[in-house]
């Protein structure tokens, strides 16, 4: 019998350090070295013109939508700069002139490419034309775009059953493209819709539907303007969501306070200067927190807990501190969320907090003498193994204050992909939305699945046992986004086809199925034009609000297609033409798709037209105090557990977080400015006392080892870099260290992997010199 060929594919590319370099970290973001940044690297990859050209155009209002975080922007945006040195890089690396086709892929071959480092393979540039990846062969070759759409076409028409295909979502996308993409699989018969958002904030999805009836942020930008307390919980601000910190510095300059709750203190935190305001740009900038809580990795159930218990004591003495009216209106639990926190007492909190008890104190008071309070969080809290109950127990506080629902307070989950929040909506998600359904069988005439699709975890696993054969990913890196490299990598490469329609090479092009898709398409900048009429587009902020996107530069390539044209063929397709939905006029005019989004998803109306200049705000029942969907009618408190992570005596928690030259995946270059560390990424910080219990000096060379359920895994030769950072806690970036989190432990209820709270231990090891 013939052996199976298997290709020789390097999940890390050649590990090698790239010459660290430290400094302090810096106590300021953002200012004139944000901005010359921004510009530096527009200019090196876009070219002078074309760099301002498009900088001028992002995030106005004719413009397109900054494709970096989900942010909102303001009714009325700087004309100068409404964007931060990220979405400039983010534009950069977009619509760099770096280019690699035919020729390129001729010469190298997969094997090759996989020995380079994530960073080198997304400088290589834009992919400018479709390639396929043969069975057996290790170069990429051309293929015409029918061709592409025949061979997946083909691969599904043999499947067995349609749940062994998966279409994977990352948040980049178009509302008018995502939608297009999960009808498309729903007319096929499967809701295997896995996203982003399983790694991301499906903790607090599943949080806010449990507890306030919505899986969706509460306020407005305005809100956060007017808010007396901001609580930043889990949350890096400077680096992930900078335009945020304007929002903050305008809440400060109303009088209101910032409380950051991390173990790290973040540097846009501490300190700020708006490049949008030249005062501020001369002086010493605006320190945006009043107060930082250090917290221990994971122990936010502990801190909240403490908070909530102080909070409940002082009302005890002087009972306007809680808002009783409104709980006695609209909250359900409240005698048992009093009841259990008897059974804790302040010392054994406090101390599991690692946070002092003046601080606390000072946090409470804020709390106790204010009401319009507003939390925001991110991947700090959503990527635990009991992330849904941490950020339900931030949800108790704003619930027995009253701070839900009325103007300058609620919940923010700040979310991250530009577009992620857009692609729930208009329907990327693996399980069952009736009323959804029922819309679809009326107005699009085709019979959705009934049952549950996988979700990311649910789809690695599916693959890895030959359950699904064909997999698609409308954008992403999912081969180094997920956990467990490893396995994963194993499970795409079980595949029988994976497709991905992407702008920039990365490693799920090269850890394939037996044949690869390679599909090229536009940037969000991009000049979509179809019979002579410009295209535009829709995105949802992390706030709710639908705005249009129109890009206007050249695209990259006269040979790659649109999101929606690529997704609307592939279905025409596969539908040979004969199907309800006319597939192809919907791919040749977004209107079209509009129309059917505002037919088909609730809260979106008339959008062609009022997604035009300041867009609009799809509904919210918090924003209305309407809890009618949950129980009793009622928003609920939560009783919560404290976690026990078991950790043995040589073991440290790692969080796995961004570097400041990043966005996920795709790494923009090698520094970490904030926090000090230029010219490499193959670094772990950890706190000075444990480093000399450890018998570890600065920049010793260590592996870093997981066990979980007696597999071992392990993460190589990362240096030593001492760093503010609680006992007992470590940080090192993804994805690198995507190799240490085991594929079968995730957040309950939400299935997201647990990438901040890794039970690890360090060995060092010597390298010959
Ligand atoms: N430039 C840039 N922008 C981005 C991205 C990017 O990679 N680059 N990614 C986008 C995406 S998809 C997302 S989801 C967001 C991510 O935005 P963030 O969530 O800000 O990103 P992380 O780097 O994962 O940072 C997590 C933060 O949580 C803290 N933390 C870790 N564990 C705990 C804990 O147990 N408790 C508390 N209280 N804090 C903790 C860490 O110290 C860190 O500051 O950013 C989006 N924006
Ligand atoms: N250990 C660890 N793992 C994590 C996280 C963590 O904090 N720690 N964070 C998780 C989070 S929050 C997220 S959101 C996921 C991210 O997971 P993904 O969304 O899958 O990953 P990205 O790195 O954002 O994807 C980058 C790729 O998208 C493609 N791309 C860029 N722009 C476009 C576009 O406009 N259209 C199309 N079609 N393709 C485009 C490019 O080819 C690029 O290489 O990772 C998760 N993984
Ligand atoms: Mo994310």
């Amino acid at each position: 019998m013939e052996k199976e060929f298997k290709r020789n594919i390097s999940l890390t590319g050649d590990i090698q350090f790239t010459g660290l370099r430290l400094k302090e970290p810096m106590h300021t973001a953002a200012g004139f070295l944000g901005v010359k940044e921004a510009l530096r690297h527009g200019f090196k990859e876009m070219g002078i013109v074309r760099s301002m050209k498009a900088l001028l155009e992002m995030n106005q209002e004719d413009g397109f939508r900054c494709p970096s975080c989900a942010w909102p922007v303001p009714e009325h945006p700087s004309k100068v700069a409404e964007y931060c040195e990220n979405g400039a890089k983010a534009l950069a690396d977009e619509a760099t002139h770096e280019h690699i086709g035919a020729e390129f892929f001729s010469k190298h071959s997969v094997e090759e490419l996989s020995q380079l480092s994530d960073y080198e393979l997304n400088k290589l540039g834009r992919i400018i034309e479709p390639m396929v990846l043969k069975p057996g062969k290790v170069h990429y070759e051309p293929i015409a775009w029918q061709e592409a759409y025949d061979l997946l076409s083909d691969e599904l028409h043999q499947l067995n059953d349609p749940n062994e295909a998966i279409f994977y979502t990352s948040g980049r996308s178009s509302n008018e493209a995502a939608y297009l993409y999960g009808m498309f699989a729903r007319a096929l018969g499967t809701n295997n819709m896995p996203d982003c958002s399983n790694m991301c904030h499906e903790s607090s999805g599943v949080a806010l539907s449990e507890t306030l009836g919505i899986g969706k942020g509460s306020v407005t930008l305005d809100d956060l303007y007017g808010a007396e307390v901001i609580l930043v919980v889990g949350q890096n601000p400077g680096t992930n969501h900078p335009r945020m910190l304007s929002a903050l510095e305008k809440c400060k300059k109303n009088g209101g306070k910032v409380i950051s709750i991390n173990p790290l203190a973040e540097t846009g935190l501490v300190n700020f200067k708006n490049p949008q305001n030249v005062s501020d740009m001369l002086g010493s900038g605006q320190p945006i927190a009043d107060l930082h809580l250090p917290v221990r990795i994971n122990e936010d159930i502990a801190l909240a807990k403490l908070i909530l218990k102080k909070l409940v004591a002082l009302d005890a003495k002087n009972s306007n501190v809680l808002d009783h009216e409104f709980i006695v209106e609209y909250v359900d639990g409240y005698d048992e969320l009093l009841k259990d926190l008897k059974r804790y007492d302040y010392e054994t909190l406090q101390r599991r907090t690692g946070v002092s008890m003046r601080k606390i104190d000072k946090t409470v008071r804020l709390l106790a003498e204010n009401s319009k309070i507003v939390v925001c969080w991110a991947m700090g809290i959503t990527q635990h193994k009991n992330a849904v109950e941490c950020i339900q127990e931030y949800v108790n506080i704003l619930l027995l204050k009253g701070a839900i629902g009325k103007p300058f307070a609620g919940t923010c989950p700040v979310r991250g992909h530009s577009n992620v929040q857009g692609d729930r909506s208009v329907g990327i998600h693996h399980f069952v939305n009736e009323g959804l359904n029922q819309r679809i069988r009326k107005h699009l005439g085709f019979e959705p699945p009934a049952q549950r699709g996988y979700d990311v975890v649910e789809a690695i696993h599916a693959m890895h046992e030959n359950k699904a054969k064909v997999f698609v990913c409308l954008g992403g890196n999912f081969a180094m986004a997920a956990s467990d490299t490893a396995y994963t990598a194993k499970a795409l490469q079980n595949c029988s086809l994976t497709v991905q329609i992407s702008t920039k090479l990365n490693r799920s092009h090269l850890i394939t199925g037996k044949t690869a898709l390679l599909l090229p398409t536009f940037g969000r900048s991009e000049k979509d034009e179809k019979k002579g009429s410009v295209q535009f587009l829709t995105m949802e902020s992390s706030t709710g609000k639908v705005r249009q996107s129109k890009g206007l530069l050249k695209p990259a390539s006269e040979h790659i297609k649109s999101e929606p044209e690529i997704i609307s063929l592939m279905a025409n397709t596969y539908f040979k033409g004969k199907h309800a939905m006319d597939w192809e006029a919907l791919g040749a005019d977004y209107d079209l798709i509009r129309s059917l989004i505002d037919k088909t998803v609730k809260g979106f109306k008339n959008t062609s037209e009022q997604s035009k200049g300041f867009g609009y705000y799809l509904p919210n029942n918090v924003r209305e105090r309407d809890f009618r969907m949950l129980p009793n009618g009622m928003a609920q408190l939560t009783i919560n557990t404290l976690p026990d992570h078991g950790l043995k005596m040589d073991e440290f928690l790692l969080m796995t977080i961004r570097s400041h030259d990043q966005f996920n995946t795709t790494i923009y270059g090698l520094n970490d400015r904030y926090r000090g560390v230029h010219n490499e990424r193959r670094v772990v910080f950890m706190n000075q006392d444990d480093m000399e219990q450890h018998q570890l000096k600065k920049l010793d060379v260590v592996n870093l080892h997981s066990e979980y359920d007696g597999i071992q895994r392990t993460a190589e030769q990362f240096l030593v870099i001492p760093y503010e950072i609680p006992k007992g806690n470590m940080a090192a970036y993804f994805p690198e260290t995507n190799l240490l989190v085991p594929h079968n432990h995730f957040a309950d209820k939400s299935q997201t992997p647990i990438s901040k709270s890794i039970r690890v231990t360090v060995e060092k090891v010597l390298l010959p010199t």
